[in-house]
């Protein structure tokens, strides 16, 4: 079993696709473990996203992680950062494959709807980073 971490971002919360990206990752075999409702500062963003310090995005990518409620989802599945990453399609929207949730719903390539963790070893951390393990519910 692998976990990773979803975030459904800013722009697919502001434009109420919640509930259709919880029903793509059920359909799809993943086990939700932990989800929230909550809102980052851009400390909290920069910090998620500390890899990325040096790229010429980072600061709009902070500011718009830190813009509105996200969804944080920690997901467990055989393979999950791969098939996550399968899901959700490429990072910018004009190259995600149909059927994918980015393609389905993201606005561009930095305002792309949903998050996925890239390494087993990051999605351990970042899952960490967002639910405590005593707030992950294993039904299994
Ligand atoms: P991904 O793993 O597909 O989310 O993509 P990256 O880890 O490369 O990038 C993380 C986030 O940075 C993306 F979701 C959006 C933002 N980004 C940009 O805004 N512009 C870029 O050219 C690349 C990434």
């Amino acid at each position: 079993m692998e976990r990773t971490l979803c975030i459904i971002k800013p722009d697919a919360v502001r434009l109420n696709n919640v509930g259709n990206i919880v029903a793509m990752i059920q359909a799809a075999g993943f086990r939700i473990l932990g989800m929230k409702l909550t809102k980052i500062s851009p400390e909290v963003a920069g910090a998620f996203y500390e890899v990325h310090k040096e790229r010429p995005f980072y600061g709009e990518l902070v500011n718009f992680m830190s813009s509105g409620a996200i969804v944080p989802i920690a997901l467990e599945k055989e393979n999950a950062i791969a098939d996550w990453r399968a899901l959700i399609g490429a990072t910018d929207p004009a190259e995600a494959a149909e059927g994918t949730i980015r393609k389905n719903y993201a606005t561009s390539k930095g305002e792309n709807a949903v998050h996925g963790s890239d390494s087993v070893e990051n999605g351990l951390r970042e899952v960490g980073f967002f639910f405590s393990e005593s707030e992950l519910i294993n039904n299994a």
